[in-house]
């Protein structure tokens, strides 16, 4: 099982996994379902001047889009300089691609109360 692992990891790199991972799956649907999930975009809303949901949890490298549906402007900016979204004008969006594990706090530049948190797991890459 380990030895088959490594050999999808090493043609994964050569990009030629895809045959691999559709046998892969037949076999385990429950495993391909991992595998979408740890690829998935994830939403954060911005409404009455919040995030929402104020704190999400996902996988490295996953992306995540946040949408202004308030009438106002709104940013999603790291507290810790990672990404800055810049204005984002009602009806708009912005997203950011996490690749690195850890906790990531952010806030909007326009409203200093408006504060949310994004907590990135490791990927597994056994999984994919
Ligand atoms: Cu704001």
């Amino acid at each position: 099982m380990r030895i088959f692992a490594l050999s999808l990891a090493a043609a994964l790199v050569l990009g030629s996994n895809g045959a691999a991972l559709a046998a892969d799956s037949s076999m385990k649907p429950g495993h391909a379902m991992h595998a979408k999930k740890t690829m998935a975009a994830v939403a954060v809303s911005i409404k009455g001047f919040a995030f929402v949901p104020k704190a999400v949890s996902v996988a490295a490298g996953t992306t995540v889009t946040w949408t202004n549906h308030d009438s106002a402007n709104h940013t999603a900016t790291s507290d810790t300089g990672v990404w800055d979204s810049g204005v984002i004008a009602p009806g708009k969006s912005y997203s950011y691609t996490f690749k690195t594990a850890g906790s990531f706090p952010y806030h909007c530049k326009i409203h200093k109360s408006m504060k949310g948190t994004v907590a990135v797991g490791v990927a597994k890459k056994s999984a994919m």
